[in-house]
């Protein structure tokens, strides 16, 4: 059934394409944004599949979201492919983004500063047995950490701390170990580092929340992100690509790159939707080694909610190479499957 509906689709589009008989206008071009086939909807689900997006930027830009310069900001509320908008987030959890110290919002891991103590209660250090710090994680509610996929596989032996400053201290912050690693089922599909994202279960009560030890806000279901958004992204990552790593929490402030932008410098298609990115055109303020698995948030309806996890970039903080993020709200209805 599947292969016939792809192979219709191709002799729909094909037929378009000859003899314009499908057509109510010119084939579309990159950038702007109408659909020139008269049957996207019926497609829409090809929007995401890499096999067909030459011919869906072509024919449907509007219905996949594929135009430049804003088709796929600002909007919610629809289903795009990847993305069920709607759904909501069925994890419980309880008082999230609203921590007792605030952040600070205008500071800068590379081109950081040294966090307030706690203001980010929602960072979770992802160590080895023996106390070592390797990759960062997001507190989402008493028993649920999120991390990059990157970072771990199924049955690993690791520890969490979390309500920590000083990621190697033990009189700060609690540590627990994680009972089980689920990694997302395509990791690495279609392109190596693709949906870079995991859930570590926590068993018992889980993490005792308190003023250092709060999660983050989830966000709704395919929220995109404004382009005027600014995000905190905070770890105990290298201050630079191959330097010394920091013992105490560090934080950087960096602005939304566009979608399609972003898809340029970093080689991934416009089609992806499910990163989201944040750097400065001129570079100097990015997250970096040892970063990776940590939270990227902003505030949403004024509280703080995560909106990537650290994925990868083409070294730290380099100029028109920003970090790329793995999208949390295209994951929202994965998460809910998976706890
Ligand atoms: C890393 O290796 C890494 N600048 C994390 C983030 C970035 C680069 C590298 C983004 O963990």
């Amino acid at each position: 059934m599947t292969r016939m509906i792809v192979l219709l689709l191709g002799v729909a589009l094909a037929v378009g394409s000859t003899h314009g008989a499908a057509l109510d206008s010119e084939p579309n071009q990159i950038g702007s944004c109408y659909d020139s086939h008269t049957n996207c909807d019926e497609f829409a689900s090809y929007c995401s599949d890499p096999g067909w997006l030459d011919h869906m930027t072509k024919y449907c830009a509007k219905t996949c979201g594929l135009c430049d310069g804003g088709g796929g900001t600002g909007g919610g509320g629809s289903t795009d492919g990847d993305c069920n908008a709607d759904i909501s987030s069925n994890i419980p959890q309880g008082s999230c983004g609203a921590p007792s110290t605030s952040p600070m919002q205008s500071s800068y891991i590379v081109g950081g500063k040294e966090a307030t103590p706690h203001s980010l209660p929602w960072q979770i250090s992802v160590q080895t047995p023996s106390g070592f710090h390797f990759c960062g994680g997001i507190l989402i509610s008493a028993n649920i950490v999120i991390t990059a996929a990157h970072c771990v596989k199924r049955g690993d032996n690791i520890y969490v701390k979390a309500g920590a400053h000083s990621k190697s201290s033990s009189s700060d912050g609690q540590r627990y170990k994680v009972q089980e690693i689920i990694q997302h089922n395509e990791y690495n599909k279609p392109r190596s580092l693709n949906n870079d994202i995991a859930i570590l279960k926590i068993g018992g009560s889980g993490i005792r929340l308190d003023s250092t030890a709060m999660p983050a806000c989830l966000p709704p279901a395919c929220h995109e992100w404004a382009l005027d958004t600014e995000f905190i992204v905070s770890g105990w990552g290298t201050l630079y690509f191959g330097g010394s790593s920091p013992d105490k929490l560090m934080q950087v402030t960096v602005p939304i790159v566009e979608h399609g932008k972003c898809a340029r410098q970093n080689s991934f298609s416009a089609s992806w939707k499910r990163v989201v990115c944040a750097g400065l055109d001129r570079g100097g303020k990015d997250s970096c080694q040892g970063d990776s698995g940590g939270p990227l948030v902003a505030k949403y309806n004024g509280r703080w909610t995560l909106a990537g996890v650290v994925s990868y970039g083409k070294g730290c903080a380099m100029a028109n190479y920003p970090g790329v993020y793995t999208h949390v709200s295209h994951y929202i209805e994965w998460i809910n499957q998976n706890i």
